[in-house]
């Protein structure tokens, strides 16, 4: 990974960490905000990085889209904690560290999650983004469409289903799933920057979706090759779950094949932009390239 990139994505956490931080300060010590606090920290934060960077890139300064940044991460958040639930994919690992309904239990873990997604939509309404009320509503429905049963719960929901189907998923109903559970926060944190910045999100989309299949496929990599010291998160369980995934389709050289092809069309999608698109171009490298 570039210095340059690692550069950036370590200060926008930094910043998606203040700003978590204030919006959950002053509530003492009741075991729910532990958890959100807990769950909200850490990761990658590279739906954050998507934000900030197609900010910038379209003329917002960092204290405006670091609120979206922030949102799109406490959705995440929440769904990660969710996804963990013994009801779901039963993990006692994340981020390196013991899952929340471990550390806590079960009813904490579903609070929290509740309220980190509430907690995103009342972010995308705070004053310091100093948004036009027209762009903050197409954020809050947006977000709504790419989280909700249009976006990442509809692609939970086939998955979960898929597990007691008779027959594998085919490509296509994979790369469908994939785009709904994973590409639309994706898509949504790379369109958010150009929408504040009163941009045409229409690159941002094309760019956006080759990254997150991208994402994606390196994640079914990860899950047969990565190291769970490394990824902080348990690997094998797909195969052990009897699971479709891009890799049993494609084997391995091809899964990696075509996502080295996706990171190609994602830096294509930049080239309007040229050089002050570089952090985005190494973002779509990054993410073939992660050990985690
Ligand atoms: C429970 C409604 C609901 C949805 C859950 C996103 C999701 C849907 C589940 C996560 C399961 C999973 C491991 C998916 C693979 C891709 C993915 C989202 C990985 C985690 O994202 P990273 O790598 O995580 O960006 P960090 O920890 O870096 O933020």
């Amino acid at each position: 990974m570039s210095g340059v990139f690692q550069d950036r994505l370590k200060d926008c956490a930094g910043q998606v960490a203040s700003c978590l931080d204030g919006a959950l300060a002053g509530r003492g010590d009741v075991p729910v905000v532990q958890a959100m606090r807990y769950a909200s920290s850490g990761g990658k934060r590279l739906r954050a990085f998507l934000v900030m960077e197609t900010g910038r890139l379209h003329g917002v300064a960092d204290a405006r889209s670091v609120w979206a940044a922030a949102a799109v991460e406490a959705i995440h958040a929440y769904s990660l904690v969710h996804d963990d639930l013994p009801c779901m994919d039963d993990d006692d690992l994340r981020r390196g560290r013991p899952t929340v309904h471990l550390k806590w239990d079960e009813a904490t873990a579903v609070l929290a999650g509740d309220a980190l997604q509430s907690l995103a939509f009342s972010l995308l309404c705070r004053d310091e983004m100093q948004a036009p009320a027209d762009v903050r509503l197409e954020l809050v429905r947006s977000l709504a469409a790419a989280a909700g049963v249009d976006g990442m719960v509809l692609g939970q929901a086939q998955d979960i289903r898929a597990e007691s189907a008779g027959a594998p998923l085919s490509l296509a109903e994979i790369t469908e799933l994939q785009a709904n559970k994973t590409g639309a926060l994706i898509g949504w944190s790379a369109e958010a920057g150009a929408r504040l910045g009163g941009g045409d999100p229409t690159q941002m989309r094309l760019y956006s979706r080759a990254l997150g299949l991208a994402f994606q496929i390196a994640d079914d990599i990860l899950d047969v090759e990565g190291d769970v010291a490394v990824t902080g998160k348990r690997v094998g369980k797909d195969a052990a779950a009897g699971k479709a995934t891009f890799v049993s389709l494609l084997g391995l050289e091809g899964a990696r094949a075509r996502a080295a092809d996706l990171v190609d069309e994602a830096v294509a999608a930049l080239d309007a932009y040229g050089e002050k698109a570089e952090g985005l171009r190494e973002a779509a490298r990054f993410v073939i390239s992660r050990q985690m």
